[in-house]
């Protein structure tokens, strides 16, 4: 047995699943998870001592590539005085800073310790601001694991929710309702169908979810203008494209301004961090200064903000690590456009800057009913012949890579060598 293997036989008696984080688990893909053990630039190393190219960085956070030194320096000097106050510090109100100045439509801001959290308080908010109930989100976008949002497109005209776990009720899943992504029609619906009930619509504005799905033309303005008409909160949830595909994320890339941004993953540079924020008018509606009730033992914890501001300083003085982000993702797209032709295949793959998508199916992806169409079987035949050339994909079809700047164009060259390998022995294994 490897010592993955053995940690995963251990761990499956201690803990849910083995992974405190489903995904981990390789359920989709089969086989035993690898336990890591380290990491360096673009490199992963696992128990076993086996290095991979990293095309997922935890997720996101790692950017700027693993052990990135002006993140472990801050760190380090912040460790030495103590990890925690629950006070307030200078760092917070210099995060806070720097966050309001690269994302302009957050005018105040407030720290939480993750994506889940923030995405929780943002309803909370907005249904506190506006005092409506219900909130619309996206079949395939994932807001976290906060009870509002486990809720699968429910049928019917009002497209009522429906818990897509146990242990949501059914009350909750009342005020949720659902629309597929990119249709503005099935949104005008629920407002109409819901008038002055809806609170906020939160979406992913590139999702990454259900897989990368891009917003189609007009998409984000047509949301835009229809939370305009019925006075809704529209919220970017941006923890997967906050400051990854702009210094100031989606919105900077698509030029649209929402009342409130959930943010994670980069803020806290690898570190437990989630934030929300944006117009003064609902922040100030957060306790303290408002009615509306948020708190967090470890919100904006020193060594947290650290780590954090290291990574967003560095991003913000740095722009031309968003134009070596865009030619990764131009290099490796097309890299794996050629390998698809090469294997005799016309897969779609949607990608936006350092995100991007192979989904195993010939049908364009928009939505989460043509993501629902891809080969599950060939994507996890093809994941292992990926990981049995070093190469760490997310172990989801749904899923979409996340590139750091710390891959060169060598281990593009070889990323795009291993996926033509891996497409073929996939194909062929299926046989
Ligand atoms: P966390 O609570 O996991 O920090 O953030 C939740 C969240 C909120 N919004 C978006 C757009 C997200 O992508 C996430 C979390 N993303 C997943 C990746 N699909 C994290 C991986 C995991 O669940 O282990």
């Amino acid at each position: 047995m490897t010592t993955s293997e053995q940690l995963f036989e251990k761990a499956k008696t201690l803990i849910p699943g083995g992974v405190n984080s489903p995904v981990r688990a390789f359920r989709s893909v089969g086989g035993t998870p690898l336990f890591m053990k380290s990491a360096k630039g673009p490199y992963l190393y696992d128990e076993d001592g086996r290095q991979y190219i990293e095309l997922i960085n935890s997720w996101g956070p790692m950017i700027l590539g693993h052990a990135f030194e002006p993140v472990e320096k801050a760190v380090r000097d912040a460790i030495q005085h103590s990890f925690s106050f629950g006070a307030p510090t200078r760092k917070e109100v210099e995060m806070a800073e720097l966050i309001t100045t690269m994302v302009p439509s957050v005018e105040k801001v407030r720290m939480v310790n993750s994506g889940t959290e923030a995405t929780m308080a943002a309803i909370r908010v907005a249904r506190g601001f506006t005092n409506r109930d219900k909130i619309i989100k996206f079949e395939g976008c994932y807001h976290g694991h906060g009870d509002s949002f486990l809720i699968a497109a429910g049928s019917g005209a009002m497209t009522m929710g429906v818990p897509d776990s146990p242990g949501v009720t059914k009350a909750t899943a009342a005020d949720t309702l659902t629309a597929p992504f990119n249709d503005l029609a099935a949104v005008e619906a629920l407002l109409d169908n819901n008038h002055n009930q809806v609170a906020a619509v939160i979406l992913e504005p590139v999702v990454g979810n259900m897989g990368c799905v891009l917003p189609e033309p007009g998409f984000l303005e047509g949301i835009r203008s229809l939370c305009n008409k019925h006075g809704v909160v529209l919220i970017f949830d941006e923890v997967m494209t906050g400051f990854r595909l702009a210094k100031g994320g989606a919105q900077e890339r698509f030029g649209i301004v929402p009342d409130l941004t959930t943010m994670g993953k980069i803020i806290g540079g690898g570190m437990p961090v989630g934030a929300y924020g944006g117009r003064a008018d609902i922040m100030n509606m957060v306790s303290p200064a408002g009615p509306v009730y948020q708190a967090g033992t470890l919100s904006g914890n020193p060594i947290a903000m650290s780590a954090g501001l290291a990574m967003l300083h560095y991003l913000n003085e740095h722009p031309e690590v968003y134009t070596r982000l865009e030619e990764i993702g131009e290099k490796l797209t097309t890299g794996f456009r050629a390998g698809l032709v090469k294997a005799g295949l016309n897969y779609t793959i949607n990608h936006i800057g350092s995100m991007f998508t192979m989904f195993m199916t010939e049908r364009p992806v928009s939505n989460f009913i043509d993501a629902k169409t891809c080969d599950l079987p060939l994507f996890g035949r093809y994941f292992h012949a990926m990981l049995k050339r070093g190469v760490y994909l997310a172990p989801s079809q749904f899923e979409s890579l996340f590139m750091s700047v710390a891959l060169t164009d060598e281990l593009v060259d070889q990323v795009i060598l291993a996926n033509e390998e891996s497409l073929i022995e996939a194909m062929n294994k299926g046989e």
